[in-house]
This record gives C-alpha cells, sequence and structure tokens, in this order.
C-alpha cells in the first residue's frame, strides 16, 4: 500500500482563552506530525461548549468545505474527544474525514508499539473506543480506507459489528492477563528480594530513555541500551534495569511511556499495567525539558497522569533536563538541573536518588524560636515541611528529614519518638 501523507486540517474552539487555545494547537500539530502527517490549516472558533451537531458551528463548517479543494486536505482532526455521531455530522457538513484528538493519540500508539504487550494494550484501546463510537462511526470509517485513525496491529478491515469487537476485546483481556502473569512473576521474584524502585516519569521526549543511558553507561550497568529518539512516543513499554551504585546501594531504574495532555483515558486504562509499575516504585524522577517553554504545562499534563495511576503521593525529584541548550526554562518549585547529553548534574541527581532511597527518612517535628530563624531556613532548603503553625516565641513545623538533618539540627527536635506518619 502507498503511504498516505494526509494534509490535515485542525478544528478546536477556545473555551479557556486563546492563549490555552494555542497551547492546545500547537501540541496536536506535534502529534498530527509524530503520526506521519502534516497540519495544512487550522479552523478555530470561540465558543463556551461545542455544538450539539458539529462541534464547531454550521458556518465553520461551510468555511471548511470552502477551503478543503485549495488547501488539498485529506482529513479533519479534532481538538477534543468526539461521539460517533459528531463525528459523522462533522464529516458529512464538510466533505471530509473526521477523527479526534483520541483516534490519533491511539493511532500513534499503533504504529509505534513494538512488544507483544504494548501492542495487546493498544488494541484494546483501539477497540474499545471504537465499540463506544460505533453508532454513527461505522460507515464513514469503513470509506475512509487506510489513513489516520483506522490503522492498527493486525487490523486491515474495520469491524463494525459490535459483536465481532466484544469477541476480540475478551481475546485481548485474556491475552494481556496471560502476559501480566508473566510479569507479575517476574515483579514477584524482584519483590523476594526487596529492592528499591526509581522510575522516569514525564512528558513525551523529555530525556527519560536518556537519562536512563546515562545512568547504564556510567553505572556499567547490564542490559540492553533503551531506545530514544527525537518524536513522540518513542518508547511504549516499561524497561527495567539495575543500577548498581555500589555494593550495597542498588535499585532498579524504570522507563515508560511518556504522557501528553489529556491522555485518553481509555490509553492509561490499557496501559493499566505497564503504569503499575509506576505507581509501586519507591521514588519518582520527574523529568521536564528545560529547552521547552510549555515545561509548565507539561509538568501539569504529567502529574495529572500521575493522579490517574494513583502515583501522586510517590515521593519525588523533578529534573530539569537538556540543560546544555538553550532554552533553560525553569519552574517555580525545587528542581534540579541535568542533562544527560553531557552528564551536567547527574552527580548531584545521584545524590538525591541516594539520600532518599537509602537514608532513612522520617517526619518528625521541630521547633523554632524567631532567634533561631537563620538554622530553620537554612533546613527549609533541604527538607519537604508538611505542616506548620506559627506560635507566639516562634515556629512549629512536621518535616520529612533525613538521619543526617536529625543530627545536623537535633536540639530543634521536640517529638523524637513519634513513630513517622
Ligand atoms: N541536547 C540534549 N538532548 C537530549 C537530552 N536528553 C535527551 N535528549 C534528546 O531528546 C530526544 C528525546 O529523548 P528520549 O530519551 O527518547 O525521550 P523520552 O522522554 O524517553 O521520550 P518518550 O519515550 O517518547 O516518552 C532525543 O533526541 C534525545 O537525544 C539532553 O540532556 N540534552
Ligand atoms: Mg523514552
Amino acid at each position: 500500500m502507498e503511504p498516505i501523507i494526509e494534509k490535515v486540517i485542525l478544528v478546536a474552539i477556545a473555551r479557556d482563552g486563546l492563549s490555552a487555545l494555542q497551547e492546545s494547537l500547537d501540541e496536536l500539530t506535534g502529534l498530527v506530525e509524530a503520526a506521519g502527517a502534516i497540519v495544512v490549516g487550522i479552523a478555530d472558533q470561540s465558543r463556551d461548549r461545542p455544538d450539539p451537531a458539529t462541534y464547531i458551528g454550521r458556518g465553520k463548517a461551510d468555511e471548511i468545505a470552502q477551503m478543503k479543494d485549495e488547501l488539498e486536505a485529506s482529513l479533519i482532526v479534532v481538538d477534543d474527544e468526539l461521539s460517533g455521531s459528531t463525528i459523522r455530522n462533522l464529516s458529512e457538513a464538510t466533505g471530509l474525514p473526521v477523527i479526534d484528538r483520541t483516534a490519533l493519540i491511539l493511532d500513534i500508539f499503533a504504529t509505534r508499539s513494538r512488544s507483544g504487550i504494548a501492542k495487546l494494550q493498544v488494541e484494546l484501546a483501539q477497540q474499545q473506543y471504537r465499540r463506544s463510537r460505533l453508532i454513527g462511526l461505522g460507515a464513514m470509517l469503513s470509506q475512509q480506507g487506510g489513513g489516520i485513525g483506522t490503522r492498527g496491529p493486525g487490523e486491515t478491515k474495520l469491524e463494525t459489528d459490535r459483536r465481532h469487537i466484544d469477541l476480540r476485546i475478551s481475546e485481548l483481556r485474556r491475552r494481556l492477563r496471560s502476559q501480566q502473569a508473566v510479569r507479575d512473576t517476574q515483579r514477584k521474584r524482584r519483590t523476594d528480594t526487596p529492592e528499591k524502585i526509581v522510575a522516569l516519569v514525564g512528558y513525551t521526549n523529555a530525556g527519560k530513555s536518556s537519562i536512563m543511558n546515562y545512568f547504564l553507561n556510567y553505572y556499567d550497568a547490564e542490559g540492553a541500551q533503551v531506545y530514544e529518539r527525537d518524536m513522540l512516543f518513542a518508547t511504549l513499554d516499561v524497561y527495567v534495569r539495575r543500577i548498581e551504585l555500589d555494593a550495597n546501594r542498588r535499585f532498579l531504574l524504570v522507563d515508560t511511556v511518556g504522557f501528553v495532555n489529556r491522555l485518553p483515558h481509555s490509553l492509561v486504562e490499557a496501559f493499566k499495567a505497564t503504569l503499575s509499575e509506576v505507581a509501586q516504585a519507591d521514588l519518582l524522577i520527574h523529568v521536564l525539558d528545560a529547552n521547552q517553554d510549555k515545561l509548565e504545562l507539561q509538568q501539569k499534563a504529567t502529574e495529572a497522569v500521575l493522579q490517574e495511576i494513583g502515583a501522586e503521593q510517590l515521593p519525588m525529584i523533578t529534573v530539569l533536563n537538556k540543560w546544555d541548550l538553550e532554552g533553560q526554562y525553569r519552574i517555580a518549585g525545587p528542581a534540579l538541573a541535568v542533562s544527560a547529553k553531557t552528564g551536567e548534574g547527574m552527580e548531584r541527581l545521584v545524590e538525591q536518588i541516594d539520600r532518599a532511597l537509602f537514608s532513612d527518612q522520617r517526619v518528625v517535628e521541630m521547633f523554632f524560636r524567631f532567634d533561631q530563624a537563620g538554622a530553620m531556613s537554612r533546613l527549609l532548603e533541604e527538607a519537604e515541611i508538611k505542616d506548620q503553625t506559627h506560635e507566639a516565641t516562634g515556629t512549629r513545623l512536621r518535616l520529612m528529614t533525613d538521619a543526617i538533618q536529625r543530627e545536623k539540627y537535633q536540639e530543634y527536635i521536640v517529638e523524637n519518638d513519634h513513630p513517622a506518619l
């Protein structure tokens, strides 16, 4: 089959102002390009809520119908998740096939997945997506042929029969369960000899796999290097490698799939097994691309997914990667500047990992009189506050501390014998 280079018109509505719209469109453009297509036009519209029939208003849909030939457009990508009937209506109104944001992301995952388990997870997400849109969508998709949104593992023609899809879904679930059983056995073997787990998380293309490879090189670890590439969703599976800082201090480093804004729920759901490695970690390293002015948005996108998989409370070190490049954008909270390329900052990252994993972290209560504010502010540069109250003679704090800090600030500790909270 000839490769189809789709020419895409993006369709979006501005609900939360124009700058949010622009950011969302920039990300969507990146996703369209990651799917091997190009953007030839944008149709956006300010409105509070989508038109119930055609998402954008009828007039705007007519405009697209008018301009599509001149732009040689072959596909519309809508920056939202749509129902089957909205997709059909918009398609009829514009004369172009329509896919939504979710189908686009699923498509990228489908063309990128390599391992058996990732392929099964992607297909499960795709089948569930199709099943919930059968009404209204079927006829349109089958006309569409081999373009974006219809590609999938082992999928040549669209199965519009719901019963057929249901059978396929249970088959995929069964195969995933048995693959998962193999992984669980591997994991159990790991937990029998308890090892700390550190998981790399972050927006796609931030440099997680590159950091993994830096560690593999530097600590001469066993196991192959992982795939790193300048593209969205280069990694779609879980890679676990053992890193030995020295004979007594070792941990398992986990590299996995990157995130984007509004990662489709069906995909997160299907990737639960993969992402459970993250949820079970002892420590997260949140990797941000410091060369991106959008890094705070990317940080939020990652936090949202962490929340969805129940990993938002885990201890976390945030790193600003690609510090060797010009951008050097920062975030509000504490973060460590590093470069997986040059190794800059990596020593400090290892120190922080070391401290978080091996130095007996505990919450203690301390009291600082007002004339001890200097000592307090020194401690606050490195220890995380859980709680603070201002009293008549000073400040009472509950802090997460390590053994070194407790030793150094011993005189301020008021209830040393309390169990860790
Ligand atoms: N200059 C520079 N480039 C980097 C650095 N770290 C990673 N890169 C580049 O950034 C691109 C993405 O890196 P990956 O390690 O594949 O990113 P990832 O976070 O694993 O991405 P996904 O697997 O897609 O989620 C690659 O082209 C890397 O070579 C860095 O510190 N400096
Ligand atoms: Mg990767």
